[in-house]
Parts: C-alpha cells; structure tokens; sequence
C-alpha cells in the first residue's frame, strides 16, 4: 500500500480485497467520478492542479420512486460506555432518522450531526431544522431519474449542512436500493464481500487504562486500533501500548484538532512508534498547516474534519495536506460526493478508509455498503452492534467475527438488514412527517 508515493511507516495490513472469498469481483455498477480538469492518472504527480474541478459523471444506475413521504425521528441511545475525544465526552448520543418512502417502497438514512456542535459546525437540532425546512421540500413529490442526482438537487443555494444533506441522499441511495430489489453496496459499486474492521479508543485517565483496553481490542480480533489523543495524554500513552502490543499491532493515532503548527516537534517523538497514521492533529478546516506539519513527520498524516468535499480532498493531496483520506459519507454529502473522494484519491494513489460517528445499526449499514468499493484499503471504524448499544435498531445486529471481518451483506436488498420499527419507536422523542 502506498500513501500518496510513500509507504506507511506502520506495519503492513490487510486489505479489504486481500482475503476475501474468491471469484471475480462483479462489474462496479456506476462509472468513474471524478475531477474534471487536470486530473493526475494513476500514479501521476502530486495531484490535480488547483482550480481543478470536480463533475461527479455517475449514470443514473436505478430510478428513484416518487417520494411521496418523508419521516423524521429523533431517538436517544446510551452508549454502553462514555466516549472521549479531545473536543469532548458523549455518554448517549441524540440521533435523527429520516425515512423516504414512495410507490410502496422505503429507504432510510441517518443524520450524523453530534448533540453539540464540536465536530462539525452542525448538531441533532441544525440538521433538523435544515432538513424540516429547506431540504425536504426539495425531494417531495419529485421523481428523480437516479439517486445520484439527489445531491445536486439539495446543495444548489444550500450552504454546508453536509449531514443533513447526507442524510437524505443516503437514504435516496438506500431507497432506489430495495425498490430496485438490489443491494446498496452493489447499486454503491462496491466489490468486497467481507472487511476488515478497525476499532476506536477513547481518551483514557492513564496509559495503563488505555493498554487494558487495546490489549483486549486486540484480543476481540480488530485489525486497526486508533488511540484517541490530547495534549497531555499522547507520546506516553501510545507508547506504553506500543510497548505491551508488540511492532506488528497496526496502531494509530486520532487528535480531532487538538494541537497546532507549533507542537509539530512534539508531534515528531511519534514517529518513532510506527503508526500506520496520525488522524487530523491540526484546525478541523486546515489544510496549508497540515501540509507543512506533513513535511516535518515521517508517519502520514490523515485528514478527516477537513475533507468536506471532493475539492478539499483534490486541495490536500496537491499541497500535500496528508497521504490518507478518512471518508465519512455524513461529513462530505452522502455517497454521490464520497464516491467522488474515493475515485480521484484512487487515481492518485491515496488510500482512503471508512470512519465512524458513533452510529446505529442504520448508519452502520450505509458504511458498510460503501467501504466495500475497492480504494477502501484500509480497515474502518466499522465496529459491531455490541460495542456501542445493549441492543441495536436493526435486525439482525452487525456482527464482526473473532478475527475482526464483518461481512457486507451484497445479496439482501438496500442496507441488508432489517430495520426494527418498533424498537425506533420505543426509542423516539420527536417525530414529523411531510408529505408530498
Ligand atoms: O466507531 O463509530 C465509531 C467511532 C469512531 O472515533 C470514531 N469517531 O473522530 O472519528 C472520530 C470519532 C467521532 C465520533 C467524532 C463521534 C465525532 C463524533
């Protein structure tokens, strides 16, 4: 694996495609996307110059119902544990659920938006109104040709609310899916039928603590652990674990933009611990400082809270803003954008990986789907049911094996899985419905 011309210092991984079941993998479903002007061949240059934009050329690869209703739920989940990261704790999360229907079909989506507006500017409460008022109303009553002309139709004058824009298209996606009788991650042209999965550890009180905890991660089977860091609990704390896992564990690091150009020497005494990567250390909208804290470390930088769209994506691998691209569908728009990602990363040679916000069996379902394309070389912060929730919202749960594949479910229709209406009623606070 190459991240943007450079190995990974890290010890070697699998890939998504490398030990799954035989057999030639089915035709992608869909055409490249990707930049139009300049764009680099495989292994061409450093990138797309700028100004470089990016036409997403997908063809209309299974026609959409009329969306005659659209419901939205907010239900509340206690995480079986708290979650800390450097930006903050989360003990239960507040999620949005949209669900289109139409010509007796049904697709669902999931709004990714945290209760507080810490890692992205939006929250449970912006991305409900954003979608109550403004985005809704752009789907009722509309037939569209394909869901990727979903997103085109949602971003027009509509600035940023990449999450809740997500959360409809995603559900477009998830819609045309099972009125076509086909799964989302074939409709997605994806190509694994299983895939590694990567687990994320939150900030813990003391290196021991953390060791514990990737000790029995390690254990349970997951093939990528990210340690969550913050300024006075790093260096030590990836190196005790360092230390009892061994120089083979495939370990990395995850900041969430807690440190700034200045600690770039700080950042650089993690170099000698092999990390596969070190995930967004700088400004959740940085790029330039990125590029040139990159310049001054030998582990690759990953960018995720910066990657918003396929043009900041073409912006980092020019400047050389990391090697890695951590793709969040929720973060970038949905899938039209993070096919988008994943082709021009793919002609590049930047590796991308599927990340995780902490979401229900739903969301869960749509990450899976999309981590099955084949630039997804790297295991996802794909974690099953049961790490998050005592029960899920789907049926059956996600499971991961003990040697930490989860399977893609290519031959059940939409998100594979069934989703559990009674148990989402169980767990609703609020509810609409419009109607076209
Ligand atoms: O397993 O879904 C998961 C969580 C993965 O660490 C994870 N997510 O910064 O990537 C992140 C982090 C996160 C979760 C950020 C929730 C914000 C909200």
């Amino acid at each position: 694996m190459t991240a943007g011309g450079q190995a990974p210092s890290g010890p070697g991984l699998p890939t998504a495609g490398d030990t799954g079941p035989a057999g030639t993998p089915p035709a992608p479903a869909r055409a490249a996307v990707g930049l139009t002007a300049g764009s680099a061949g495989p292994g061409a240059g450093p990138g797309p110059g700028p100004g470089a934009g990016v036409t997403a050329v997908a063809p209309s690869l299974a026609p959409l119902p009329r969306i005659e209703a659209i419901e939205l739920r907010e239900i509340r989940m206690a995480l079986k544990e708290p979650f800390r990261i450097s930006s903050g704790i989360q003990s239960h999360r507040r999620i949005l659920l949209v669900r289109l229907a139409g010509e007796g079909a049904e697709g669902w989506g999931e709004c990714v938006a945290g209760e507080l507006p810490n890692y992205s500017a939006e929250s449970t409460d912006t991305a409900w109104l954003a979608i109550r008022e403004w985005l809704a109303p752009r789907l009722l009553g509309q037939r569209f040709a394909g869901p990727d002309e979903v997103w085109p139709a949602l971003d027009r004058n509509v600035r940023g609310h990449n999450m809740a824009k997500a959360a409809l298209e995603m559900a477009a996606w998830e819609l045309a899916a099972r009125a076509a009788g086909r799964s989302l991650a074939e409709l997605l042209g994806g190509v694994s039928a299983r895939l590694p999965v990567g687990v994320s550890l939150g900030i813990q009180d003391s290196p021991a603590a953390l060791v514990a905890k990737a000790s029995a991660a390690r254990e349970r089977g997951y093939r990528k652990i990210k340690l969550k860091i913050e300024p006075g609990s790093d260096v030590d704390f990836v190196r005790a674990v360092r230390r009892e896992l061994g120089p083979q564990a495939p370990l990395m690091a995850d900041a969430n933009s807690a440190y700034r150009l200045e600690d770039a020497p700080h950042l650089a005494l993690l170099d000698e611990l092999d990390l596969l990567m070190i995930e967004q250390p700088l400004a959740w909208d940085d790029l330039l400082r990125h590029a040139e804290l990159q310049r001054r470390l030998r582990t690759p930088v990953c960018l995720d809270e910066s990657i918003t769209s396929p043009e900041r994506a073409a912006d980092m691998i020019a400047l050389g803003a990391g090697r890695i691209v951590n793709v969040k569908p929720g973060r970038v728009g949905g899938f039209r954008q993070s096919l988008a990602i994943h082709d021009l990363c793919a002609r590049a040679g930047v590796p991308v990986w599927c990340g995780g916000m902490l979401e229900s069996g739903i969301g869960r379902g749509h990450n899976v789907a999309l981590a099955s394309l084949p630039n997804f070389t790297l295991p996802g912060d794909l974690s099953p049911s049961e790490r998050y929730w005592d029960r899920d919202v789907v049926e059956p749960e996600w499971t991961m094996d003990g040697a930490g594949w989860i399977d893609v479910p290519r031959g059940r229709p939409g998100i594979g899985v069934t989703v559990d209406r009674s148990r989402i009623e169980a767990l609703t606070v609020r509810r609409d419905e419009l109607r076209a």
